[in-house]
C-alpha cells in the first residue's frame, strides 16, 4: 500500500510535465560525471605543490590517465549533459509546448551511450590523450565514437529546441521569441555552427585513423579543427549560465531584467563572434600565418565585448532588485540582496569570480602577452575561474531550485548549500591565484611535477596555495553533493504550489517591436556568422588541407 501510494505521487510529478524527468536524467548523469571528476581534481592540485599522490593510487594507472578522466568528464560530459538537460526544459516551459519525449529521449540515451564508451576507453587505460586529444597521441576508437555521439545528441536537442520555437512561432506570428527562449537557441545555433570543427575532426581523420582505415594525421590540420570547435565550446558552455543570469537571477534578487534589447544583441555578438578566433589556441603554433592569427587576436577582444555587456546589464539587474528591496545609497543595494539564499549567491559568487578569469582572457587574447603563459599552469588556472567557477558555481546554484522544482522534493539544507557555494568559490580563487603565479614562474600545465626531483623547486608559497586549494575544493565537493542527493533521495514532497516555480524575469522593453523582430529573424544572423567564419578559417583551412603531412599514433603509456 505505502509503496503504491508513493509511486502514484511520483506519476503525479511527472504526468503534466513529462520533460521534467528527461531534464532531471540530463542533470543527474551529468552531475554524476562532475562528481567523478571533481574528486580527482586534489589530486591534480597537489601535483603541482609536490605532492605526489598517483603512485599507487588505485584505480589509475598514471598521472595523464588521471587528468583525462578530469578533463573529459568535468569539462566535456558534465558540461553537456547539464546544458542539454537546462536549455531544452528552459524554452520548452517558456513556450508552454512539450518538446518531441521520444526525440528527446533517443538524445539522452545517445548522448549517455557515447559517454559510456569514452568512459570505458579511458578507464582501460586505452586513451591517456587529455580532453584535447591532439594527435599524434592516439586514443581507442571507442573513445573519439563516444565523444562524437556525445556531441551528435547535444545537436539532436538543440535541433529540438528550434522546432519548439519554430512551432511557437506558428502560432504567434507577429510576436518575438521570448527572451529566455532567443537566449538558449541561438545558443544552440552557434552550437550547431562551431560543432563543425570537431565533427570533421573525428569523423574524417580520428576515427579512421584510430580504426587503421588511415595512416596518419595531419597534427596540425587536426589541432586547426579541434580549436575551430575549441574555442566557441567555451561559450557554449557559458552562454547557459548567461542564461540564468539575464533570465532567471535578476527574478530571484526581486528585479527585472533593465533590457530586454541589449539582451539579445549580447547574444547575436556571441553568434558572431564566437567562432572566428580560434587561433588564439594556437598562437605558439607554426603553419598559421601570423597575419591571421593578428586577425584572431583582434576578433577575440570582440568577443568579450558582449561579456562586458553583460557585466552592465545583469549588475544594473541586479540593483534594481537591490532597490526594490530597499537598498539605498550607491552600494546599498548589494547588502540588502538575497544573499542567504544558497541559489542566488552560488550564482551571483560566480560572476564575481568571472570578472578575474575574464581579465585573464585578455591577457591569453593578446598575441604578445600569450607567449609568457601559454601551456603554462596560467592557463588552467584561467579556466577554472571560467568553466570551474562560472560556468560550475552557477550550474550548482541553479540546483539548488531546480532539482526541488522538477522533483518537488525539499531541498536539502540550504545552509550546506551555502557553505558548499561559498567554500567552492574561495578554494576555487585559490586554486587560481597558486596556479596563475607558478604559470608566471614557468611552471608548465599537464607535467607530472611531482615525480621530479630537483626541479621546479621555486614558487614555494604559490605551491603551497594550490595544493592547499586542493583540499578546500575536496570539502566543497562533499557538501554539494551531500546537498544534491539529499535532496534527490528524500522521502518528502512538496505539493505544487509549495515548490519552487522557475523564476523567469519580467524584462524591461526599451527598443521599439522593429528593432526586436529584426534581431529575431535569426536566419540572417545565422548566415552573417557563417560568412565571418569562413573569412577567417577558409584561407588557412584551405592551404592545411592541401599540405597535409600526416604521422603515424604514439602511445606515451
Ligand atoms: Fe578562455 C584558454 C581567452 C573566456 C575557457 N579558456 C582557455 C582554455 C579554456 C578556456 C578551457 O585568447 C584552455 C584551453 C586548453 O586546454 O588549451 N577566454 C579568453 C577570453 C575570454 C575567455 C578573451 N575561457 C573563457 C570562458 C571559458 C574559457 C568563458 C569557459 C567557460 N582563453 C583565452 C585564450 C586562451 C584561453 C586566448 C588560450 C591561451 C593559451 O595560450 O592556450 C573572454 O570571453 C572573457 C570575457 C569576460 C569578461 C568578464 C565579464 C564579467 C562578467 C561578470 C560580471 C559580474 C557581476 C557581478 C555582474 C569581459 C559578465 C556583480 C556583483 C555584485 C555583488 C552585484
Ligand atoms: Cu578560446
Amino acid at each position: 500500500m505505502a509503496v503504491s501510494s508513493i509511486s502514484s505521487v511520483v506519476e503525479d510529478v511527472y504526468a503534466i510535465h513529462p520533460e521534467k524527468r528527461l531534464t532531471l536524467f540530463f542533470l543527474v548523469t551529468g552531475l554524476v560525471a562532475l562528481l567523478v571528476g571533481a574528486l580527482l581534481g586534489p589530486l591534480q592540485a597537489l601535483n603541482y605543490a609536490g605532492v605526489d599522490l598517483y603512485k599507487n593510487f588505485p584505480f589509475l594507472k598514471s598521472y595523464y590517465q588521471g587528468l583525462t578522466i578530469h578533463g573529459v568528464l568535468n569539462a566535456l560530459v558534465f558540461t553537456t549533459f547539464f546544458i542539454s538537460g537546462l536549455l531544452l526544459y528552459l524554452p520548452a516551459r517558456e513556450l508552454n509546448l512539450r518538446p518531441n519525449m521520444a526525440w528527446s529521449w533517443s538524445a539522452y540515451f545517445i548522448m549517455t551511450a557515447g559517454l559510456l564508451m569514452a568512459a570505458l576507453a579511458v578507464l582501460a587505460n586505452t586513451s591517456n590523450v587529455l580532453y584535447t586529444f591532439y594527435p599524434p597521441l592516439s586514443g581507442h576508437w571507442a573513445f573519439y565514437l563516444g565523444l562524437a555521439l556525445v556531441v551528435v545528441a547535444s545537436l539532436m536537442v538543440g535541433y529540438e529546441v528550434l522546432r519548439l520555437r519554430n512551432r511557437w512561432k506558428r502560432e504567434h506570428p507577429d510576436e518575438v521569441t521570448p527572451i529566455v527562449t532567443y537566449m538558449s537557441l541561438v545558443t544552440w545555433l552557434m552550437w550547431g555552427l562551431a560543432s563543425i570543427g570537431i565533427v570533421i575532426e573525428v569523423v574524417v581523420f580520428l576515427l579512421p585513423w584510430s580504426l587503421g582505415l588511415i595512416d596518419g594525421v595531419d597534427p596540425l590540420l587536426a589541432r586547426t579543427l579541434f580549436w575551430y570547435t575549441g574555442h566557441p565550446i567555451v561559450y557554449f558552455w557559458l552562454l547557459p549560465a548567461y542564461v540564468s543570469w539575464y533570465g532567471l537571477v535578476p527574478k530571484q534578487a526581486g528585479g527585472k531584467l533593465v533590457s530586454d534589447s541589449l539582451t539579445r544583441l549580447a547574444f547575436l555578438m556571441f553568434l558572431l563572434f564566437s567562432i572566428p578566433v580560434g587561433f588564439h589556441h594556437q598562437f605558439t603554433d607554426p603553419g598559421i600565418p601570423a597575419a591571421w592569427k593578428m586577425i584572431h587576436s583582434l576578433l577575440t577582444m570582440f568577443v568579450g565585448i558582449p561579456s562586458m555587456l553583460t557585466a552592465f546589464t545583469v549588475a544594473a539587474s541586479l540593483e534594481t532588485g537591490g532597490r526594490a528591496r530597499g537598498g539605498k545609497g550607491l552600494l546599498g543595494w548589494i547588502g540588502v540582496l538575497p544573499w542567504g539564499k544558497a541559489s542566488f549567491t552560488a550564482q551571483v559568487l560566480a560572476m564575481i569570480s568571472f570578472i578575474f578569469g575574464g581579465a585573464g582572457g585578455f591577457v591569453n587574447a593578446s598575441f604578445n602577452l600569450d607567449q609568457l603563459v601559454n601551456n603554462t599552469a596560467w592557463i588552467p588556472g584561467h579556466f577554472h575561474l571560467t568553466v570551474g567557477t562560472a560556468v560550475t558555481l552557477t550550474f550548482m546554484g541553479l540546483t539548488f531550485w531546480l532539482v526541488p522544482h522538477l522533483t518537488r522534493k525539499p531541498l536539502y539544507s540550504n545552509r550546506l548549500a551555502l557553505y558548499a557555494s561559498w567554500i567552492w568559490f574561495v578554494g576555487m580563487m585559490v586554486f587560481a591565484t597558486g596556479m596563475h603565479w607558478q604559470g608566471l614562474l614557468g611552471f608548465p600545465r599537464r607535467a607530472y611535477i611531482s615525480s621530479l626531483e630537483g626541479v621546479y623547486t621555486e614558487g614555494a608559497l604559490a605551491k603551497v596555495l594550490t595544493g592547499v586549494s586542493g583540499v578546500i575544493l575536496l570539502v566543497a565537493v562533499v557538501l554539494y553533493f551531500t546537498v544534491l542527493f539529499g535532496t534527490l533521495f528524500a522521502k518528502a514532497r512538496l505539493s505544487e504550489s509549495e515548490a519552487p516555480a522557475i523564476p523567469f524575469v519580467d524584462a524591461v522593453r526599451i527598443r521599439s517591436e522593429g528593432v526586436l523582430k529584426f534581431m529575431d529573424n535569426l536566419l540572417v544572423w545565422v548566415v552573417l556568422a557563417a560568412l565571418l567564419v569562413l573569412v577567417a578559417y577558409l584561407p588557412t583551412l584551405i592551404d592545411q588541407f592541401l599540405n597535409q603531412v600526416p604521422i603515424q599514433g604514439a602511445k606515451l603509456w
